[in-house]
Parts: C-alpha cells; structure tokens; sequence
C-alpha cells in the first residue's frame, strides 16, 4: 500500500495517553477515525522500547485496515517494526533523509519546522508534508519556539509548495481560521483526546476545515 498517495490530512489525531481522561488510547483513537480523522501519529514520550511497539502494534491492526495510516513519532525502529505507515521526525530526531532510507520510498515521512528557514530547508527533501509547529502557544508542548501565529501560517502557504500540517492550540473555536488561512491540514492532540467525545470532536473539526473557501494549489 502507497500511504503516500491515499492519507486524507485534513484531521490529524496526534496522541498523548495521559490527556485521554483515563480513557484506553485504542477507544479515543478509533472513535476519532469514526469521526473523520484520515491520520493518526502515536506520539509516545515515557514509554518503554517494548511498550511503545505494543501500542503501536495493536493501533496498526486497528486503524491501517481501515485506511488509516499509523505515523510513528519520532522512532524510526518502532515504525518499521510494527509496520507503521509512516514516520515523524523532528529538527533533533533522524535527519529526513535517513527517515526516508529507513522506511522506504512508499511511507509517509513528515518533518516539524518551527522557523520560516527550516520550512525553506524542508522542500530539498522528500517528505509528505511539514508540521509547522507551534501554530499557536500550547500548554500540551511547551518547548516550542514562537507560535506561527495566523500571519505566519498565511506567509509560509504563499512561499511554500509543501503540504501544510497546522499544529498547536487548535481548537473547534479556531479550527476554521486556521484552515482558511492555508492549513491543509489540522493536527489536534488535547481537542479530540481529552474531548467528552472524541468522534464529535472530530466530526467537528472536518466540518470547520471543509468550511474554507477553496484554494489554489496542490493537496
Ligand atoms: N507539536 C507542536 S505543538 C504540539 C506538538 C506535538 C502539541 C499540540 O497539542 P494541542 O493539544 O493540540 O495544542
Ligand atoms: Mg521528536
């Protein structure tokens, strides 16, 4: 399967068990997919090696059946082990390039920039898309550099031909401006995760993306 040519982006769950209410990751993820979310990254900071390919294990049986591809935060082991579709990485974690070796030519690769420079840098590599990170200020990450802010987001869809994943602080309330204002894309972890109800929440997001006016270009 070429996950490259069959992700709808337009909601990207990014996970983080301890904002799931107490809630098993498995239910919140499979009900945002049944909310419309078209992309799920497992995005696990304390886990063990083992407890990490366990649950990125069980999510690739659950979610990749259904068209839904898995993206593993930053490990590049796990992703391939447990047979993910795909791959993020930071400006510290694998260079893109080795991403890429890593997975093989037909895996998502996705790279954060958090500055116009490593948006720039980003397009000399072969990546699906960029999260520009932070969109805006965000309690569920706080070692950001500034937010893009609307402004931002707005100048790096004018410069930039890559596919724009909006990251931080998104939120029903600004979901629609941040898809108007060029996002192909919004990636939510406290707004679907640590929602009454998840599919809702997603359900909701679609509908504010899908609210903006039509824009040129690819994606
Ligand atoms: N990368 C940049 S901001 C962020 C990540 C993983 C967290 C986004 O969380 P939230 O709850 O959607 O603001
Ligand atoms: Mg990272």
């Amino acid at each position: 399967m070429n996950w490259r040519l069959h992700t709808d982006y337009r909601v990207y769950l990014v996970t983080d068990r301890e904002l799931c209410l107490g809630r098993p990751l498995e239910d919140v993820v499979l009900a945002a997919v049944r909310g419309g979310a078209g992309a799920v990254q497992l995005r696990e900071k304390h886990a063990s090696s083992r407890e990490f390919l366990e649950l990125a294990r069980a999510l690739v049986s659950r979610i990749q059946p259904l068209g839904i591809p898995l993206i593993i935060n930053d490990r590049a082991d796990i992703a391939l082990a447990a047979g993910a579709a795909g791959l993020h990485v930071g400006q510290s974690d694998l260079p893109p390039a080795d991403a890429r070796l890593l997975m093989g030519p037909e895996a998502i690769v996705g790279l954060s920039v958090e500055t116009p420079e490593e948006l720039k840098e980003a397009e000399a590599y072969d990546i699906d898309y960029v999260g520009l990170s932070p969109v805006f200020a965000t309690p569920t990450k706080t070692d950001t550099h500034t937010p893009w802010g609307l402004e931002g987001l707005r100048a790096a869809r004018a410069i930039s031909p890559l596919r724009l994943v909006a990251i931080g602080g998104i939120h029903n309330d600004n979901a629609a401006a941040v898809a108007e204002a060029g996002a192909h894309s919004l990636a939510v972890v406290s707004e679907i995760c640590s929602a009454e109800d998840p599919e809702e929440a997603a359900r909701r997001l679609l509908a504010a993306f899908d609210c903006r006016t039509p824009q040129q270009g690819a994606f």
